[in-house]
């Protein structure tokens, strides 16, 4: 994931509503804090911050995602004939929803490429009507520190294809993979429970069948023509280049990635990143900072950074996470007026969830997406420093808690050097 150039009118707007965000904070919520200050106070410093944020796009571009992928090769690098003949174009792609074979699964009307009955991408757009399933959605992979990319997608319930498939009895799970160059080898499956894909937790998003990201066909590289999109969990659910869905009664789960040691039932977890740290500064001079949350299924109530003087210094072993360092708080932006990632004019098409008519965020931030934040450093004193970052979620956990173990999602607190020169 990485931050692309903006136009100059992105920029304008995104600075814009900045300066607005930090007249609205005040300067005085800042002088609270302990030393080494933060203060925004419309002097040249907050104009460099307002220049850093104004860097910051929200949507990653698709072609800046970062990859996780399997398959020798891929499908999207065969040639175009290929990718026709095994249903890897939208002309051609047909998705199985059937019942387990090695299952009591009763499946009334399977929707089947071997019987001619299999769901096409036009019955697809019809399932989606005129009101396809738009939101918000953050891949980030359990085994990856930051995250792949910032998402707008676009699709249809996975349960709406399900339905049509007339289920009867015996299902407890759901299994599902992608074109594997009919190799068993290079198979990638994930599964979840049929209760996740039949209803969606208060508050959360449905499993969906997605064609679209950020409002443009789902590239090959991306998954396309159609991959799974699970809001809630990490990447590994989400399965690429999708055409079996399979209806089971066995209990357990058959994911690839239980194969790898990884939690295969975890939530995303909240935690941040930096972005922009410039490493090096004249004393006296203010320090932009800026970074993404994370926002996991614990919400996000703060980012905090701490300043950490004499960085070779033991830090007591009883606290590994930092909990009796001085941390302050760090400011949480809010959403942007321009989302980026390709959408004409940075705006977001109409019924994203969560958005009302106005196309304003119900809440902000939300589950399973990113919010950057921003702070300013003044006043350190020559030396070498190293900035920490945290997150607190709405439960006041302090990152890496309440959910430390790596392999359920990797959230360690990061650090970033600076010098301060003389
Ligand atoms: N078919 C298929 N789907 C897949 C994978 C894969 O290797 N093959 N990788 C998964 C993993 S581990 C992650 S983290 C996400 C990454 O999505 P992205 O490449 O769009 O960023 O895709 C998932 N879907
Ligand atoms: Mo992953």
């Amino acid at each position: 994931m990485q931050k692309s150039p903006l136009s100059p009118e992105i920029c304008q707007q995104h600075l814009e509503l900045t300066r607005r965000h930090f007249i609205r904070l005040g300067a005085a919520g800042f002088a609270l804090m302990g030393y080494p200050s933060l203060s925004l106070s419309g002097d040249q410093g907050s104009d460099l911050l307002e220049k850093t944020i104004a860097d910051l796009e929200y949507l990653t571009h698709d072609k800046d995602f970062e990859n996780v992928e399997r398959g020798i090769p891929p499908p999207y690098q065969l040639p175009p004939e290929k990718r026709l003949a095994i249903g890897m174009e939208r002309e051609s792609w047909q998705l199985d929803v059937i019942a387990d074979k090695e299952s009591d699964a009763q499946v009334n009307n399977p929707l089947s490429r071997e019987n001619g009955t299999a769901l096409d991408f036009k019955g697809l757009l019809k399932l989606a009507g005129k009101r396809p399933t738009r939101y918000l959605k953050v891949m980030t992979c359990n085994n990856i520190g930051t995250p792949l990319g910032m998402g707008l997608w676009e699709g249809v319930p996975l349960r709406d294809a399900i339905w049509a498939a007339k289920p009867a009895s015996n299902i407890r799970r759901v299994f599902y993979y992608g074109h594997h160059n009919e190799d068993p080898k290079q198979m990638f499956r994930s599964s979840l429970p049929i209760g996740r894909v039949l209803e969606d937790p208060p508050g959360d998003h449905p499993v969906i069948l997605c064609y679209k990201l950020n409002g443009e066909w789902l590239s090959g590289e991306r998954g396309g023509p159609v991959r799974l999109i699970v809001p809630d969990a990490y990447g590994f659910k989400s399965v690429k280049w999708l055409k079996s869905v399979i209806l089971t009664n066995a209990p357990a789960a058959n994911d690839t990635y239980a194969d790898g040691n990884n939690d295969i039932d975890s939530w995303m977890k909240t935690m941040c990143r930096f972005i922009h740290n410039p490493g090096k500064a004249k004393v006296g001079a203010a320090i932009p900072l800026t970074g993404l949350a994370q926002v996991g299924v614990g919400g996000l109530g703060k980012v905090q950074i701490w300043i950490r003087q004499n960085p070779d210094k033991e830090w007591p072993k009883d606290d590994p996470y930092f909990t009796k360092a001085p941390w302050q708080d760090a400011t949480i932006l809010p959403a942007p007026e321009n989302w980026g990632g390709g959408l004409p004019e940075g705006k977001l098409p109409p019924h994203v969830r969560f958005f009302n008519a106005e196309g304003k965020p119900q809440h902000w931030p939300m589950r399973y997406t990113i919010a950057h934040w921003a702070t300013l450093l003044k006043g350190m004193a020559p030396g070498k420093y190293n900035i920490y970052c945290r997150t607190i979620d709405k439960k006041g956990n302090a990152q890496p808690m309440p959910r430390p173990f790596r392999k359920s999602g990797r959230n360690t607190i990061e650090k970033s050097p600076i010098t301060v020169e003389a």
